[in-house]
């Protein structure tokens, strides 16, 4: 089919997609309790698919409006009432797996091979956002589409069957309850539908007619006495055309769709995987970041330390860079960590040293008074001294994010940049405001 891009049918491919599901198995192995946390569901999902590959179970997802008459063609192709059907739009809400024996299609090389039809909520339910992407992330899943109407195409179908062509997906447009239309309407419809609108999305030949649940119609019955009676029947469904066409393109290529999905699956996975890595580690950065310079704030606010400490680099900021070395999955040793944050500090020059310096000339003040000095004291020491390991965790993150390295920056470009880009006013209230806080609670704390 012309919807799935050229599978040259080496029997390589299904060995390929098995691996490339195993591999994005495997990259899961080294995530962290926060990202396994964020990430089970892909996981699960994976491995659903990597059992899937491994018994040949083929999926075909049947898709659509509300009330279009899935439910309906699931049973007619099955030939037994197991899904419910109902006037009532928004019936089904939930995924239903439909194992199909009757087909008669098996996974070449697979015995326990299975081909398995979804029954899926309708699109555009009033109040069903939730269930129509779960319908579509169903039908992102699947080996191929039923893609059901009763119509003419509206927005919201057009829309989808473009988010599945744009995703590869195989698909039979199925232009179901046919018995509501005269013969010329439905041709008409065809028409459409081979048209230009649909051109280079669906086939010719994979644009079929059905009639999953048709209407009664009122049958005249002849009885042996010549006497003639009236009576309301349901027609028997029409679904053959469409099964044929389904089992043709499984012979063809079921085991290539089932692969090429896979791989595409795992591939989509792995991404979404390593997207989803760096963002969380960025944000337990950000965090760790924040909260050493709060505790630095704190700790020069109630303790006066000795200021060439506090410059060259203190426990605290030390501490910070081992962690979040390790947020990047680097490790590094306190005494490394010592010289990073002297570098950093030394890049950062003059400008950010003095203002330190300015913040703790009055250390001596403190030490001497031994107390608590005074919050109008306290506050902007403290902040500035939170605000200097702020900086160095920025700068420390910059060159972990890069390998442990400050790529092809010089330290100080980096330092500058980071300078020059932080809002320095807000960080310093941040810090006034997470001191006050802190030591608020603290009942020995002077004003
Ligand atoms: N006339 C006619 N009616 C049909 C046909 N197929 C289904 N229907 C009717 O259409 C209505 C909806 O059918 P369902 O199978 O429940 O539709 P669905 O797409 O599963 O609907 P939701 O689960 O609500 O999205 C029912 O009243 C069916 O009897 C058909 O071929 N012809
Ligand atoms: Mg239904």
């Amino acid at each position: 089919m012309t919807n799935a891009p050229p599978l040259d049918d080496q029997p390589d491919d299904y060995r390929n997609a098995i691996d490339a599901v195993r591999f994005a198995i495997a990259q899961f192995k080294d995530c962290n309790e926060e990202e396994r946390h964020e990430l089970q569901r892909d996981l699960d999902e994976l491995q659903r698919m990597s059992e899937k590959l491994e018994t040949g179970r083929v999926e075909i997802v049947v898709f659509g409006e509300i009330s279009t008459g899935k439910s309906a063609l699931i049973n007619a192709l099955v030939g037994d009432s197991l899904m419910q059907v109902n006037i009532q739009g928004g019936w089904t809400k939930d995924l239903w797996h439909v194992p199909w024996d009757g087909l008669g299609y098996r996974v070449p090389g697979f015995a326990d091979s299975q081909v398995i039809l979804v029954d899926t909520p309708g699109l555009n339910e009033v109040d069903g956002a939730e269930r129509s992407e779960m319908a579509q992330s169903a039908a992102e899943r699947a080996d191929l589409v039923l893609f059901v109407t009763d119509s003419d195409l509206n927005e919201t179908e057009f829309s989808a069957l473009e988010d599945l062509v744009a995703c590869h997906k195989p698909i039979l447009l199925v232009l179901n309850k046919t018995d509501l239309y005269r013969p010329e309407e439905v041709q008409q419809l065809l028409d459409l539908f081979r048209g230009p609108r649909l051109d280079g999305m669906v086939e010719a030949k994979n644009i079929l007619t059905s009639q999953a649940d048709p209407r009664e119609v009122e049958y005249l019955i002849e009885s042996a006495d010549g006497s003639v009676r009236k009576e309301w029947r349901k027609p028997e469904p029409q679904v053959e055309a469409l099964r044929s066409r389904i089992l043709e393109v499984l012979e063809a290529e079921g085991k290539s769709l089932l692969a090429l999905n896979a791989a595409m699956f795992a591939a989509d996975k792995s991404d979404r995987m390593t997207a989803l890595r760096v963002q969380l580690r960025e944000k337990v950065a950000a965090k760790m970041i924040w909260k050493y310079a709060v505790t630095k704030s704190l700790a020069v606010a109630l303790n006066p330390l000795p200021a060439v400490d506090v410059l060259g680099g203190s426990a605290v900021d030390a501490a910070m860079v081992v962690s979040l070395g390790r947020v990047y999955g680097i490790s590094i040793t306190t005494s490394n960590a010592r010289s990073l944050v002297t570098g950093i500090f030394k890049a950062a020059g003059w400008v950010m040293l003095s203002e330190a310096m300015v913040s703790y000339a009055s250390s001596a003040f403190k030490a001497l008074t031994a107390g608590y000095g005074s919050l109008a004291t306290m506050l902007p020491q403290g902040a500035a001294a939170g605000y200097g390991s702020y900086i160095v965790g920025q700068a420390a993150r910059y060159y972990f994010q890069h390998g442990a390295s400050w790529g092809n920056e010089s330290a100080k470009q980096v330092v500058t940049q980071i300078l020059e880009n932080t809002d320095k006013q807000s960080v310093l209230e941040k810090l006034k405001e997470e001191i006050k806080r802190k030591i608020s609670r603290n009942p020995y704390a002077g004003e």
